[in-house]
């Protein structure tokens, strides 16, 4: 078997389900052999990026590795943003690019796509992926791509393979399977988990906080369960809304500080015990505390350590550690499930409507209908979506680009079989949501809420005096339509209830439905969260 072969083999048992991609002359033998072989399901998209956040969405829904396939140079360079967005949020995605051949190295004449120098691509890549490797040597092929496929999941970052165009259908002998658990010191997990039941029991007020970890190394039933066995109140972070969806466990919310539910954000930031258990530290999860967390206080659980108050176990794997607690703790009798109430019962008036309208007619339609995935852009759609019934999410909340909510919708349902809703701003929506003309080769039929303010309002928000915000206004719907799907226009209350009826019921195609919004409204949530954060400068601005 060549070169390309053994790496798709290889990425199948390893765990991957897919591939997004584009191919390119650097990377045609690479394509030719991922389409004849079939090993893996080929998805190609229009513009890089989309590639990147489809491959980073689908990564999130299995908690697995996927790919993102391209050719070297304008193709690469093109998602270099996608892959820092996954190294942020801790996506396993495959970077996976054609590169030049020792022909087209020894020319001596400057190779076309190549920046500065021919491993330009291989250094800007380092900054946003785990490992790294260019197959130059079969004979060391094997092991470096066990090594960087085993390091992508361990890690649960990006990871980036060259493959060199002459050298993909040269033979290569198959790539070892590595084992995935990593050492974990047992006297040192045994004091670690003694000293994190002590200090939960000791506590008066103990929350448990989960954030993305949980999700990216499949541990959400397992967390249900410590949590049951810990028999204490759950949240989510921003990032992690969506988290242990469906789970049996006393879920409180998403805590968002000053922009979030007030009784929970007075509960997780007084509490004497907060466990935060694969939770980023990130300005999104934590920007906007009212008091300050006092981390001293808390446990810290997340990129592969344990920190409580001044001092941290490291090398000690979040699996491992949810496993040896579970382990020690004792069953307890499941407390009542806390469901807490989202918006419903749009009243269907001729009135105008608001982004917190569009969260109630959604969460009226999942009565009807059932709860679909969500992906959401980042923009005032990603507020709103924390008013919509919990279900799975995939959104960058932490990394905050724009672009992510169509592909990203798109690669879950690639990645899922599931139809998605993909919330978008009209901003984000010029970026990438053309991606939805792919919908109909693949058979993709998302719906897709476009927020259409014909504004930047996060930015008018912080800076209203600048007429940069001021977008054109668009007819996505008539775009929709000219692209193979079925687009609804809607100014009122009443028109979005009966536009999300018809998309709902639609499976034949993707649905966009067009809402109307005024400039300079808001949802509930934004508000809060644009105050919270004016808040935050003013405290923190010199005198
Ligand atoms: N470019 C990219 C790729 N990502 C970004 N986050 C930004 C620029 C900056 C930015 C925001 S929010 C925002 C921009 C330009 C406006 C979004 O407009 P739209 O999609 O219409 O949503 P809404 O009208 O609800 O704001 C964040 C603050 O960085
Ligand atoms: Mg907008």
């Amino acid at each position: 078997m060549n070169l390309a072969e053994r790496l798709l083999e290889a990425l199948k048992g390893y765990g991957v389900k897919e591939i997004f991609g584009i191919p390119g002359d650097f990377a045609l033998p690479l394509f030719k052999v991922i389409e004849e072989t079939n090993i893996l399901p080929l998805y190609t998209l229009s513009h890089e990026p989309a590639v990147g956040f489809a491959a980073d969405a689908a990564a999130r829904f299995h908690s697995k590795p996927s790919v993102a396939a391209v050719t070297y140079g304008a193709g690469a360079f093109n998602m270099v943003n996608p892959v820092a967005a996954a190294y942020a949020e801790k996506s396993p995605v495959i970077v996976i690019s054609g590169g030049p051949g020792m022909a087209d190295k020894s020319t001596g004449l400057l190779v076309h796509h190549q920046a500065k120098q021919l491993n330009s691509q291989l250094q800007v890549y380092k900054e946003v992926t785990c490992d790294q490797v260019i197959l130059e040597d079969l004979t060391q092929a094997p092991e470096q791509i066990a090594r960087v496929i085993r390091n992508c999941i361990i890690e649960s970052r990006p990871v980036y393979i060259e493959a060199p165009r002459d050298k993909v259908f040269e033979p290569c002998e198959p790539v070892p399977v590595l084992p995935l658990t990593t050492a974990c010191d047992a006297d040192a997990l045994a004091a670690c988990t003694d000293e994190i039941i002590q200090s939960i029991r000791q506590a008066q007020s103990p929350v448990l906080m989960v954030g993305v970890e949980i999700r990216r190394y499949d541990l959400e039933k397992d967390v249900a369960i410590l949590s049951r066995k810990l028999g204490i109140p759950v949240a989510t972070t921003f990032m992690g809304k969506g988290l242990l969806a469906g789970e049996a466990v006393v879920l409180k919310g998403t805590y968002m500080g000053l922009a979030g539910e007030q009784e929970l954000t007075e509960q997780v930031e007084s509490s004497d015990g907060l466990f935060l258990l694969g939770v980023l530290l990130s300005d999104t999860n934590f920007g906007i505390s009212e008091k300050k967390i006092d981390l001293r206080k808390t446990i810290l659980a997340c990129d592969g350590s344990v920190s409580l108050g001044f001092h941290t176990y490291p090398k000690i794997p979040i699996r491992e550690l949810v496993l040896a607690l579970n382990e020690k703790l004792p069953d307890k009798p499941q407390r009542e499930v806390t469901t807490f109430d989202y918006p419903k019962g749009l009243d269907l008036t001729d009135k105008p409507i608001t982004p917190t309208d569009i969260a109630t007619a959604v969460n009226d339609m999942f009565d009807n209908y059932g709860s679909l995935p969500i992906a959401a852009d980042m923009g005032d759609c990603l507020f709103t979506a924390m008013d919509i019934e919990y279900t799975e999410l995939v959104a960058p909340g932490y990394y905050a680009t724009m672009g992510y909510g169509v592909p990203s919708g798109l690669g879950v349902q690639a990645a899922t079989g599931r139809r998605p809703l993909i919330l978008v701003g009209d901003g984000a929506f010029q970026m990438t949501g053309i991606e939805l003309l792919n919908c109909r080769r693949y058979g993709w039929n998302p719906i897709v809420l476009v927020f259409n303010n014909s504004s930047w309002e996060m930015l008018r928000a912080f800076q209203p005096e600048s007429a940069f915000n001021d977008l054109d206004k668009l007819d996505f719907a008539a775009l929709a339509n000219a692209i193979g799907g079925c687009g609804q226009t809607v100014k009122t209350k009443k028109e979005l209830h009966v536009a999300l009826n018809r998309a709902f019921g639609d499976e034949s195609c993707f649905q966009l439905v067009d809402i109307s919004l005024e400039r300079g409204l808001m949802s509930n949530t934004l508000a809060r969260f644009v105050d919270g954060i004016k808040k935050m400068r003013k405290t923190n601005s010199p005198p």
